[in-house]
């Protein structure tokens, strides 16, 4: 049976729910199931008074709006808190310091390296924001520059991201993982004028150079006129004069005091673009605004991690991500909190990293990936029971559905059987959690994100358009916008129309599929577009298949998604050679070195199939259906197959494939 059969079974067959805990429930931001259903209710009934209330009590505005919401998403057109002003940087830093909070630690840094702590007040954070801030300004950068960062887990990332939203500069985050080739798409995009970057990532105790990737990035990249580089590992790098420069030197500059002036935003001015994997071959780039993306951040750390001024909150995502955005730095930040920030890898130096690190810092509030679950917890549990883990209250889950093993073994080994899980749902493009328990008044359904949070109108779509009935899958929409949503993305208005707008006239079509209970509980199934979902990472398999085709020795190729028991989803490729090109284990090989070359090592390929067809209609179209039942080693029912061209097709791939094995 494979792996995804034996999940949807367990899926099905799962009954257990589990009360919200006691203890901690008196003091929660939100105490019972009641009061949520109350909030609920009145989000429902009067949105404008309901969010016009989180964004008073959570943000400080320059001025206020004039109207909490103007939208239509036929058109689509999407315009939260109209007419307010107010700085990103200056929420996050400046009005904590006149509270008390000067001296409270707002960032804590673990570095790979045992020693590597850094911990940032909010004095100093302030500080290191506004003198980068001014160095980018020295460097001619304004209100609406884009600014790209492409830089490993360490500090001055979030400094660089702080200082754009300082100055009014739209930042785009670069997963540092990412390839030359995807770097130099996304500053050519968003045509950035600075590029900020590092000699090296560290990573289970290598030293992987990243300067030479930004160099040969930029080759391409005319808008790019600064490079700033960060000294992370001591490497050896090469400094073009005249573009590149240390960001040490930079900062340490004479005439770059620690005074700099916030931008007052628009709230509806971009905060930052982060591209992200859809069905097509070109990474979108997802806009962010500043009202309602940071309403938003803030509100949604508040009430599903129940954050609390004495907490240390990590989430272990890396900044690259939009979980790093929101809940590494804006979230945690605009709310006061202390938000703990990790570097290195679970596995390394050993399989106990993350615990020894909650150990050490004893965390409250832990949020990670159930790939990051699942590959623990095939370490035996001797590595939880080394450490202390008391002083956890909360455990949270996102990226992809978590399977109810996993959920239990979190439960069980990192939640001493006493912990709420909240499992969220969210995508890049809604800027924060739409679905989730909330820990103090949710019961919970292992292997469900259970409810929408306040102010999400969420539902199940048939494929006409109407509601499906409880129990039946389909489309995951949201029928009214919420603060944290995309506002479009950046240069191509039809894609943020066609993306989400146009399946269902007038609602947010999430690309997500997904099924209500009868609690109206939601069951989260995955993407139902062209979207593999590897440990949490969305790639698009157009943009593996285009780098496949790239290399000479390949003529066609079909990728899809094949269930993984650690990585939920795995990359397998269909691969057609050109004629009389063979296909060896030295070709795959020299694939897959190829593909991470193009895109990143996320997207190398477990499996390639060499193979003389693909399952076509006769108009064309690949059945990707087919690919996917072929991959998961499912022969069973291919289902209607009387379009296809030729369906010998079909043995050939199924023998093809038992050869592999
Ligand atoms: C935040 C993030 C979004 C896609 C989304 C869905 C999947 C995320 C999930 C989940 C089931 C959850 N996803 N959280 N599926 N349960 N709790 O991951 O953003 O990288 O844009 O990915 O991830 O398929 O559509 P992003």
């Amino acid at each position: 049976m494979s792996d995804k059969s034996t999940n949807i079974e367990s899926l099905l067959k799962e009954k257990r729910i589990f009360e919200p805990p006691e203890e901690g429930r008196a003091a929660a931001w939100v105490k019972s199931l009641d009061e949520y259903r109350a909030h609920y209710r009145r989000s429902m009934e009067d949105p404008e008074g309901f969010w016009g209330d989180r964004a008073r009590e959570l943000v400080t505005w320059d001025r206020p709006w004039d109207k909490v919401l103007e939208a239509d998403f036929h058109e689509p057109s999407i315009r939260w808190f109209s007419g307010a002003r107010l700085n990103v940087a200056a929420n996050c830093l400046d009005r904590h310091l006149a509270v008390g909070r000067r001296n409270k630690a707002a960032l804590v840094w673990q570095g790979e390296p045992e020693d590597d702590v850094r911990v940032y007040t909010y004095q100093r954070l302030h500080t290191e924001v506004c003198r980068f801030a001014n160095v980018l300004r020295k460097m001619g950068v304004g209100k609406g520059d884009r600014v790209s960062i492409y830089l490993p887990m360490i500090p001055e990332l979030p400094i660089a991201m702080l200082a754009c939203a300082r100055i009014g500069a739209v930042h785009s985050v670069v997963f540092a993982g990412f390839s030359a080739h995807s770097l130099e798409n996304r500053i050519r995009d968003c045509e950035a004028k600075v590029l900020v970057t590092a000699d090296a990532v560290l990573r289970a105790g290598r030293t992987i150079p990243l300067k030479p990737n930004a160099d040969e990035a930029l080759r391409n990249c005319p808008s790019v006129s600064r490079c700033i580089v960060v000294r992370r590992a001591g490497n050896e790098v090469a400094m073009e004069p005249g573009r590149d420069s240390w960001w040490h030197d930079e900062m340490a500059a004479d005439d770059i005091t620690d005074r700099c002036e916030p931008e007052s935003m628009d709230a509806e001015d971009i905060l930052f673009i982060l591209y992200t994997s859809g069905s097509t071959g070109k990474p979108k780039g997802v806009i962010h605004t500043t009202g309602g993306y940071l309403t938003y951040a803030a509100h949604t750390t508040q009430w599903v991690f129940d954050l609390k001024d004495d907490d240390i909150f990590w989430c272990t995502a890396d900044i690259g991500w939009i979980t790093g955005h929101t809940y590494i730095v804006y979230g945690p930040l605009a709310l006061g909190g202390t938000s703990l920030m990790f570097e290195g890898v679970p596995t390394w130096p050993a399989p106990d990293r993350f615990w020894q690190v909650v150990e050490k810092f004893k965390v409250d509030i832990f949020y990670t990936a159930p790939t990051v679950i699942r590959a623990l917890m095939r370490e035996g549990v001797e590595w939880t029971r080394k450490r202390d883990l008391s002083s956890l209250r909360l455990l949270g889950s996102v990226g992809e559905p978590i399977n109810p093993e996993a959920w239990m073994w979190y439960h069980q080994h990192v939640g001493g059987g006493r912990l709420p899980i909240v499992d969220t749902w969210w995508q890049t493009e809604t800027g924060g959690i739409l679905i989730s328990a909330l820990p103090y008044a949710t019961p919970l359904k292992p292997g469900s994100a259970t409810l929408p949070l306040p102010g999400v109108d969420a539902d199940v779509f048939r494929e006409e358009g109407t509601p499906a009935p409880p129990n039946e899958g389909g489309h995951l929409v949201v029928k009214r916008p919420w603060p944290g949503m995309l506002r479009g993305v950046f240069g191509d208005p039809e894609r943020f129309r066609t993306t989400y707008f146009e399946r269902f006239p007038g609602v947010y079509d999430a690309g997500d599929g997904a099924r209500k209970d009868e609690d109206g509980y939601f069951w989260i199934m995955g993407r139902l577009d062209d979207v593999i979902n590897v440990s949490g990472h969305r790639l698009g398999t157009a943009e593996i298949e285009s780098a496949l085709v790239a290399h000479p020795a390949v003529a066609e190729a079909a990728v899809v998604g094949m269930p993984h028991p650690v990585k939920g989803q795995t990359i397998y490729a269909y691969v057609i050679l050109k004629a009389g090109v063979e296909g060896t284990d030295e070709l795959r090989a020299e694939l897959r070195t190829h593909v991470r070359k193009e895109i990143g090592p996320i997207a190398s390929p477990e499996v390639i199939q060499f193979s003389s067809g693909l399952p076509k209609t006769r108009s064309g179209k690949i059945m990707r259906r087919i690919l996917r039942k072929i991959a998961a080693g499912d022969y069973g029912d291919f289902g209607d197959t009387s379009t296809l061209a030729d369906p010998v097709v079909i043995e050939d791939l199924m023998a093809g494939k038992k050869a592999l094995l």
